[in-house]
């Protein structure tokens, strides 16, 4: 074996490393809401200078309960905005507002305060079998009125 041909193969083990790396990295940031025993899917944010998390991992098909929890009064983040759904929600200051719907189709949706100077997004996902299997009520408890 050649020193170049080494060095070649030793790049590409770092640049395969580095690029793992930055996928997990990336990944880790997302946060999961989580599966309860109702048949919802929920999730804190917390609004205080920006969204935290600001990326929300959903599962299409399931009841979600997005409660936000605002723990400033700056003007800007009195409203949150689905532009996507055209849909938005007064968000009271040192209040926690629950925002209920169901992600029906997949993909990733931003959601912004009344400027968009706060990013964030949800991304919804195929739930996994393991999901549903967590979710025996999910299904059933689809009529409800969940805007
Ligand atoms: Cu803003």
């Amino acid at each position: 074996m050649t020193t170049s041909l080494l060095l070649v193969i030793l790049a590409s083990v770092v640049v395969a490393m580095t690029l793992l790396a930055i996928m997990l990295a990336a990944r880790t940031r997302r946060s999961y809401a989580r599966l309860d025993s109702e048949g919802f899917q929920e999730l804190e944010i917390v609004i205080k200078g920006k969204y935290r998390p600001d990326s929300v991992v959903l599962r299409r098909g399931i009841p979600t309960r997005l409660h936000f929890i605002r723990q400033e009064d700056t003007p800007c983040s009195e409203r949150v905005i689905f532009s996507d759904f055209h849909d938005e929600s007064l968000l009271p200051a040192f209040q926690s507002t629950s925002i209920c719907f169901i992600p029906t189709r997949c993909g990733e949706f931003l959601f912004t305060c009344a400027f968009g100077m706060y990013q964030g997004r949800l991304v919804v996902v195929e739930p996994s079998r393991r999901d549903l299997s967590k979710m025996p009520r999910a299904k059933s408890q689809l009529p409800l009125s969940l805007s």
